[in-house]
C-alpha cells in the first residue's frame, strides 16, 4: 500500500498539489474532512477497464466538479486511484488548480477506496462504484474490489433497487448496517456509476464516438454528484 498509515500523524494543513508530496497532501484531507459535512469519495469512471481517453476524461471530470460546487454547498469530493503514478490524478489537479476550484472541497487521493478509513484514515461517508451494466460483482477493477469489500448485502440491496443500469446514470443503495464497508469504513451508501465504454469486448462499445462518450461521461458524473447529494441531505 503506498498510502501509509503514519500520514494521518502529520498535522500540516496546507493543500499539496505536487504528486511527490503525498503523505502532507493525505495530512491535508484528513484534517479538512474531519470537521464536517459529507465527503463522496470515487474512482475515475471509464478510464481503464472501458479505456476512455485520459485527457477527455479529466476534463470532463473538473468541468462536472465545478459545476456541483455552483449548486451544492458543505460537501466534499475526493478522486481517488490506487497508485502515485495514477495519470488521471495528476491531470485532475493540473486542470482544478488552473479552474481555481477549492483544494479543500475537491481533492485527490491516492489509496484503495474501500479501505480509506482504515489505511489511510480518510472519512467518506459515500463512495462511488464504476459499474457493470447488469450492477454484478466481479469483472475487476474497483467494481469487484467493492462488492467484496462490501459483502453480499451489496448484492442483495443493489437488487432490490434496480436490475440494470444504463450507460450515463447512477443508482444509489444505502449499505445494509451489517456490511463490512459500513462497520468498518463507516461507509454508508454506495453509489453505482455506469460509464462509457470504448472497449471493443465490453457491451455497449461506442466505437471511438468520443462526442457521445463525452456527453454520456458527463451525465455520468452530474447522475453520481446528483445522488450523491440527495443521499446526504
Ligand atoms: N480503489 C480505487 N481506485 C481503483 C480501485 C480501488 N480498489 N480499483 C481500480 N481503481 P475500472 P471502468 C481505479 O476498470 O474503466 C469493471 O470490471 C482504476 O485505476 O474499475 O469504468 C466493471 O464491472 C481506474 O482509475 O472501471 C465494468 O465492467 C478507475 O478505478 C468495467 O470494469 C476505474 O477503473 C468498468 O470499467
Amino acid at each position: 500500500k503506498e498510502t501509509t498509515p503514519s500520514a494521518v500523524q502529520n498535522s500540516n494543513q496546507e493543500i499539496k498539489m505536487d504528486e511527490n508530496l503525498p503523505l502532507d497532501s493525505s495530512a491535508a484531507v484528513i484534517s479538512e474532512t474531519s470537521s464536517s459535512g459529507s465527503t463522496l469519495a470515487f474512482p475515475s469512471i471509464s478510464t481503464a477497464d472501458f479505456q476512455f481517453n485520459l485527457e477527455k476524461a479529466s476534463d470532463v471530470i473538473v468541468e462536472e466538479v465545478e459545476n456541483f460546487f455552483n449548486k451544492v454547498e458543505n460537501v466534499k469530493l475526493v478522486l481517488v486511484d490506487l497508485t502515485h503514478r495514477s495519470k488521471i490524478l495528476a491531470l485532475v489537479r493540473a486542470k482544478a488548480l488552473q479552474k481555481n476550484i477549492d483544494p479543500a472541497k475537491f481533492l485527490t487521493f491516492v489509496g484503495d477506496i474501500t479501505q480509506l478509513y482504515t489505511l489511510g484514515g480518510l472519512r467518506c461517508n459515500v463512495i462511488a462504484n464504476a459499474a457493470n451494466w447488469r450492477l454484478k460483482p466481479g469483472g475487476g477493477g474497483v467494481n469487484a474490489a467493492i462488492f467484496n469489500a462490501a459483502g453480499p448485502s451489496l448484492e442483495a440491496a443493489t437488487e432490490k433497487l434496480a436490475g440494470s443500469l444504463a450507460p450515463g446514470s447512477a443508482l444509489v443503495v444505502p449499505l445494509p448496517l451489517t456490511s463490512p464497508l459500513y462497520k468498518k469504513e463507516g461507509v454508508t451508501h454506495v453509489i453505482h456509476v455506469l460509464g462509457p465504454n470504448m472497449n471493443p469486448h465490453r457491451p455497449n462499445f461506442l466505437n471511438n464516438d468520443y462526442n457521445k462518450g463525452c456527453n454520456v461521461l458527463r451525465k455520468a458524473y452530474s447522475s453520481l454528484f446528483e445522488g450523491f447529494a440527495s443521499a446526504v441531505n
